[in-house]
C-alpha cells in the first residue's frame, strides 16, 4: 500500500458545484476506483488559489489519474471539464505532489 497526492485546479466560483457533483459521484466510478486498488481517497480545496489537493491510498501502485483509458473515467472527466482546468482530452491538469512527511 502507498499513499499518493496530486493537485488539480478548479475554475473560480465552482466550489459548491464541485462538492455537489462529488457528493453524487457515480457508483460505477467508485466501484472502478476500488476495483483498481484505490481507497481512502479525499480531495481538499485551497479556496485562496482554487487548487484541489487529492490524496489517496493505492494497493497496486495505480492512481485514479491512470484510469483515463476507461469509458467511465472518460465520461466523468468530460462531465467535470466545464468546472476544472483540463488537458485537451478533458483529463484534469494533475500535478503529482512530493511526499515530505508522514506520521502513522
Ligand atoms: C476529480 C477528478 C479525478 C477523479 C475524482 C473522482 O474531480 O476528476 O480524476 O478521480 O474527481
Amino acid at each position: 500500500m502507498q499513499t499518493i497526492a496530486f493537485k488539480m485546479k478548479l475554475k473560480p466560483g465552482f466550489k459548491e458545484e464541485y462538492r455537489k457533483r462529488h457528493n453524487a459521484i457515480w457508483p460505477e466510478l467508485t466501484e472502478l476506483l476500488k476495483n483498481n486498488g484505490i481507497y481512502d481517497y479525499s480531495i481538499f480545496l485551497d479556496e485562496e488559489t482554487d487548487i484541489l489537493f487529492a490524496v489517496q491510498k493505492q494497493k497496486s501502485g495505480q492512481s485514479s489519474q491512470d484510469l483515463g483509458d476507461t469509458e467511465i473515467v472518460k465520461r466523468w472527466w468530460a462531465y467535470m471539464a466545464d468546472i476544472m482546468d483540463t488537458n485537451s482530452d478533458n483529463s484534469p491538469l494533475s500535478v503529482p505532489l512530493t511526499p515530505v512527511f508522514r506520521m502513522d
